[in-house]
């Protein structure tokens, strides 16, 4: 007699198969998951045991497994520039050269990350949203504005002509620039952001100091996230770690040691950060999981409606549906880098039905 089935655990890997159905829906009240939107594979259906069929559906690392992996096809966006489209099964990601800005990841159909109302997609010109690059300062430059512009606000890596690398990555795309120093900073450095659906979304950025002297830099993977409403979500694992607020007009006060809910403009910069942190969007019944890797710094921000009003490319309300969590090392955990040294951040993000 064989163990009943675990509607809840993958019959293939014996994991969380993360099924909405098994987990919050039940036969006469059924809860859209990924698992019933995606043609899995013959090869893996036929791996399935018999006593599991139709009682536990396989996880999306299973269900990919037998995939031919992840594509990458030369494409443009919306605004004609070039970029790289990458599939794996039912996960599709957009990623600009400009910048190398991860503009979109769909799963499903369903974007996972967030743009403006009125994104444009201009020549040389960064999109609100997706996952804009901060280097190598983050904000205003220290020195303020510069008379040729050569101080733009959170650096100036968002700004260059990323190009594909010469060597690719078996599971995505390898971007790359080779850049000689800006007005603002006048370093010579080399970058890679590899963008991988393995199957999960994970960006891989390693900084080369070129120079002939130390550099010290600050960055940021500034992740623009939809939640459906932000007064729902919430971000959890910052509990009690120290941070500093930068809002205009923040939250008058906030239990530090309860996870981040929005009540307020938040920009907070959050030091000494775990690995892991986790954002709620109960509105959208889903949750995005963080996994960084050399990333000591995290900032979370909504500007709310009077800051949204000052933004290009925003509606009035489109603070009502995103969230940015920026993985990042800034201020204090700047980095500093030798000569012919190399730094690398990871980012790894899992998008979950929320339990
Ligand atoms: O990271 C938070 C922040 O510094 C906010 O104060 C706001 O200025 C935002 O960045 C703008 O970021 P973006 O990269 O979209 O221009």
């Amino acid at each position: 007699m064989s163990a009943p089935v675990d509607p809840k655990v993958c019959p293939l890997c014996g994991g969380d198969n993360a099924c909405a159905m098994a987990q919050a829906g039940s036969p006469d009240t059924p809860v859209p998951c990924w698992c019933t939107s995606t043609a899995i594979g013959a090869e893996v259906l036929a791996r399935i045991p018999a006593d599991a069929v139709g009682k536990a559906c396989v996880c999306r690392a299973c269900a990919t497994a037998g995939s031919a992996g992840t594509t990458a096809q030369p494409t443009v966006d919306a605004g004609g520039r070039p970029a790289v489209r990458l599939r794996r099964g039912d996960d599709e990601v957009l990623v600009a050269h400009l910048g190398a800005q991860v503009l979109s990841w769909r799963r499903a159909g369903e974007e996972l990350l967030w743009q403006a109302s009125h994104a444009t997609f201009a020549p040389g010109k960064p999109v609100r949203g997706g996952v804009p690059l901060v280097f190598p300062w983050f904000g205003d430059h220290p020195d303020g504005d510069h008379p040729d512009g050569g101080h733009p606000a959170h650096g100036f890596a968002r700004n260059l002509d990323w190009q594909p690398a010469a060597d690719q990555p078996r599971d995505g795309v390898a971007l790359q620039v080779e850049h000689t120093g800006d007005p603002g900073w006048p370093h010579a450095v080399g970058m890679r952001l590899e963008v991988l659906l393995d199957p999960e979304l994970h960006l891989i950025w390693t900084v080369h100091n070129r120079g002939a002297a130390p550099i010290r830099f600050e960055q940021a993977l500034h992740t623009y996230f939809a939640v459906g409403d932000v007064h729902e979500a919430s971000v959890h694992g910052l509990e009690h770690v120290p941070c500093s607020e930068h809002a205009a007009a923040p939250e008058a006060a906030w239990d530090r040691g309860a996870p981040l809910r929005f009540r307020a403009e938040t920009d907070r910069i959050f030091q000494g950060v775990p690995d892991t942190i986790t954002l709620r969007a109960p509105a959208l019944r889903k949750e995005l999981v963080l996994a960084t890797t050399n990333a000591r710094s995290a900032i979370v921000w909504n500007p709310w409606p009077a800051k949204t009003a000052r933004l290009a490319q925003m509606a009035p309300d489109d603070w009502r549906t995103f969230v940015c969590i920026e993985s990042a090392n800034v201020r204090e955990h700047a980095v500093v880098l030798p000569v012919g040294a190399s730094h690398t951040m990871q980012l790894r993000l899992a998008a979950r039905p929320l339990a």
